[in-house]
């Protein structure tokens, strides 16, 4: 018998990584009326009319706010088509995105 010595190769899987999420904001802005934030947000986010009040006073006080997490290309879907349902209306509406620490 030949006593070949195989030096075991470590594999060992890395273990999976959850992927980084990402925040949808809102923004302020002076033009685009309250009740149409609120209907963008129930509707593409499918917040409560009290949930999508309370984001939507948030904005118009502070800036901005956080609407949602998500995976990235949910993120950037939502944000793109919330901010197009905005300018289909005509008004600078905008939501973007960044990702979480
Ligand atoms: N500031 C707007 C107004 O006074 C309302 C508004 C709130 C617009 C939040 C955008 O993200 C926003 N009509």
């Amino acid at each position: 018998m030949s006593d070949i010595l195989v030096k075991p190769r470590a594999k060992v899987k890395p273990a999976t990584k959850r992927p980084r999420l990402h925040k949808v904001i809102l923004l302020n802005d002076d033009y685009t009326p309250r009740e149409f934030v609120v209907a963008v947000l129930k509707a593409e986010f499918r917040m409560s009319e009290d949930q999508a009040y309370r984001v939507m006073m948030t904005a118009h006080q502070r800036g901005v706010c956080v609407v949602a997490v998500f995976t990235r290309d949910v993120a950037e879907t939502k944000a793109t088509r919330a901010t197009e349902a905005g300018r289909r209306q005509g008004y600078p509406l905008m939501f973007t995105t960044e990702p979480e620490e």
